[in-house]
């Protein structure tokens, strides 16, 4: 199989809707300029909620190539849940994916394991992908190794998910999060294909060999392409770099 590398900005706590739209206009426009190619790459942006409408009503408008998915869901379909956002209302508004479990919303809102996989089969449930975030923290790293936090949180995300769904996992290292101290590839290529390994374990060798595993944490313009060449890596969850066109644009190009 043959697996279509995805760049997803998680663009978190970042632009309001006026500002997502212009930079997804001027994305579109630069990515356009250099001859980039849908298709070979898929490119994700991953905006704010109140941003979703808006973004969503530009890429259809001038049908801009790029997916489009919210930063979290609730685990709940409906009812009292007051300030959560339901996965039938991002389906709705035709978002694609949606990040779950990104470390983020387990260090700051208490997300465990079980919520997670709460969350992944809400997501499931809505036609939605989810784009299952795990890794380590420093203390993790030292105490353990690299991958068996992210197996383990891993394992529980997938427990119970129907083989044959749409899932996305992205290992995030929570120390290379934002530090500018990003894993090196090969790092990366160990705890992704330690990933792919779980999924085989759950989900079967089918679900193992189509789904993308993708690396976060501190990808830049220049450390892209020696994460690419790993064969166990699929793509990049780019935070902080997916807010400047220029420098976003160049980690879509990277081929
Ligand atoms: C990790 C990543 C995006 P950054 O959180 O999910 O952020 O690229 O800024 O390290």
């Amino acid at each position: 199989v043959t697996r279509t590398p995805l760049i997803a900005g998680n663009w978190k706590m970042n632009l309001d809707h006026l500002q997502a739209v212009a930079f997804v206009q001027k994305l579109h426009w630069t990515l356009k300029d250099a001859k980039f190619e849908a298709g070979a790459v898929e490119v994700a942006v991953f905006p704010p909620f109140t941003n979703i409408r808006s973004v969503q009503t530009l890429i259809d408008a001038d049908k801009i190539p790029f997916s489009l998915g919210a930063q979290d869901v609730s685990a709940h379909e409906s009812g009292a849940y007051t300030g959560e956002i339901s996965g039938l209302f991002l389906h709705k508004l035709k978002c694609g994916y949606v990040i779950i479990g990104h470390s983020e919303r387990r260090e700051y809102h208490n997300e465990t394991d079980e919520i997670v996989a709460a969350k992944v089969k809400a997501a499931i449930k809505h036609s939605l992908v989810p784009v299952i975030c795990v890794g380590e923290t420093a203390e993790d790293l030292e105490k353990h190794g690299a991958s068996a936090v992210p197996v383990a949180q891993l394992r529980v995300a997938l427990d119970g998910v129907d083989p044959k769904a749409d899932i996305v996992v992205a290992y995030e290292p929570v120390w290379a999060i934002g530090s500018g101290q990003a894993a090196t590839p090969t790092q990366a290529q160990d705890v992704c294909k330690a990933l792919r390994g779980v999924i085989a374990e759950t989900l079967g060798d089918e679900a193992a060999s189509r789904t993308r595993v993708l690396y976060g944490g501190s990808v830049k313009a220049n450390n892209i392409a020696s994460f690419m060449r790993e064969p166990d890596v699929d793509g990049a969850l780019v935070g902080g770099a997916s807010l400047v066109v220029d420098e976003f644009a160049a980690i879509a190009r990277f081929p």
